[in-house]
């Protein structure tokens, strides 16, 4: 089928062909076919192509004088007609049909319009038809057809890959779904596009969307003076976070959060020293004291001043636990001799105080050490101030002259 082409017949003659062309007030030439009398009238004269047609005789109409027509010369028909001649009366009687119809996401190829010629019409691409959509010239001139309407393609809902969303435009032709993973997921791809083709599927990239993992390398996950429990180090993953021994913190609980984006909450936790390490304060971890040993032979009342002074206090040793620590701070320090500790009987001998007036109801007096009635005072002078004997570690009842080293007490509040 050559474009220009419009109709064709067989058994013809040359001659019918030739007066066929004349008739039709568009034919332009024609090419005819001898041994099969097969005749093909053409719309324009100058088509590459017409004068190929192997075995076929091309003439161009202009080159046959009209007077063969006779009596149809002078017909007037219309441009779908063609004349013919009933016992010499020339008549217009339909010969073709004009216009095509205008279907809706079709396209109608080009091809024969004589009565009775067909086209089978085709749906643009994206479109389809549940049967082949066939057209056919009627003798009216005008085109027979049932239209089984051309849909659009439909992929249907695109594949939803674990951990990830699907935004889309439609499930029809051309349609689009871009597939993201969710937050804290990840993939090679971070997102993809898949398109509803004319197949009638999706495109068939695939979206593997995995866990985000959070850094941990020991220096990421290190905060000062903490200990840590974790368990996973992937995304929504938490480290919970404490202060080692002798170490606290506003906070009561803490836990860092492996973030969507890889990355750990950046909040931190901030324990500080209950002791103060920098003015030689150490932590006893058994009994929570703070002691500081303070190698210089003083009495008591310079000793309680000098704690003062820095904001400390003599040691107060009101438990067992207290005094196993305080014993092992001093062996640790080589104390030797006296050590002054908190606690007096100035006011009332025997009658044992702290600083603040509380009654000491914790001692380790060496046996006979403090007033039982006869000890007191020991020698001359009245004897009220409590310290260890390093050669036993038990307490004495000493008077205001015994010089020795100290135990100063002191904590940070937060
Ligand atoms: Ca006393
Ligand atoms: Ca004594």
């Amino acid at each position: 089928m050559t474009e220009g082409e419009f109709t064709h017949f067989y058994r013809s003659s040359l001659m019918d062909c030739v007066t066929e062309c004349l008739l039709s007030r568009h034919c332009q030439a024609l090419s005819y076919n001898r041994e099969v009398l097969h005749c093909f009238l053409h719309e324009y004269n100058n088509q590459t192509g017409l004068r190929d047609r192997n075995g076929y005789f091309f003439s161009d109409i202009t080159s046959w004088p009209k007077f063969w027509l006779g009596p149809c010369l002078f017909s007037n028909c219309s441009t779908n007609e063609k004349c013919v001649l009933d016992e010499g009366v020339p008549s217009c009687v339909i010969s073709e049909c004009t216009e095509l119809p205008v279907l809706a996401n079709a396209l109608i190829p080009y091809g024969h319009r004589g009565v009775n010629d067909t086209r089978t019409y085709q749906c643009d691409l994206g479109y389809k038809t549940d049967w082949d959509p066939v057209l056919r010239c009627g003798r009216d001139g005008q085109w027979e057809y049932h239209h089984p309407p051309c849909r659009i393609i439909n992929c249907g809902n695109p594949t939803t890959f674990l951990h990830s969303v699907n935004n889309m435009t439609g499930t029809t032709f051309a349609s689009s779904v871009t597939s993201l993973c969710d937050a804290g997921y990840t993939a090679g791809a971070l997102s993809i596009e898949r398109t509803c083709g004319a197949d009638e599927r999706w495109t068939n990239q695939t979206l593997e969307c995995e866990i985000v993992s959070c850094n941990d390398t020991k220096d990421v996950l290190f905060i000062p003076n903490t200990a840590r429990k974790m368990s996973s180090t992937t995304y929504g993953s938490a480290i919970e976070y404490n202060c080692v021994t002798g170490y606290n913190s506003t906070q009561k609980y803490f836990e860092k959060t492996c973030l969507a984006d890889g990355n750990w909450s950046t909040n931190s936790l901030e324990c500080i020293a209950i002791c103060f390490i920098e003015e030689g304060y150490e932590y006893q971890s058994y009994s929570g004291l703070c002691l500081k040993y303070i190698n210089e032979r003083i009495n008591h009342g310079s000793a309680n001043s000098r704690c003062s002074a820095e904001g400390a206090s003599l040691a107060r040793i009101d438990s067992g636990r207290k005094h196993n620590d305080a014993v092992n701070f001093m062996k640790k320090n080589n104390a030797n001799g006296f050590v002054h500790i908190q606690g007096s009987d100035r006011a009332d001998n025997g009658d044992w105080r702290y600083d603040d007036g509380d009654r000491m109801r914790y001692t380790r007096w060496k046996k006979r050490e403090w007033w039982e009635g006869f000890d007191e005072p020991n020698g001359w002078l009245l004897q009220y101030y409590v310290g260890y004997y390093t050669s036993d570690y038990r307490w004495y009842d000493e008077n205001e002259n015994e010089k020795g080293s100290y135990l100063c007490e002191k904590y940070r509040l937060i």
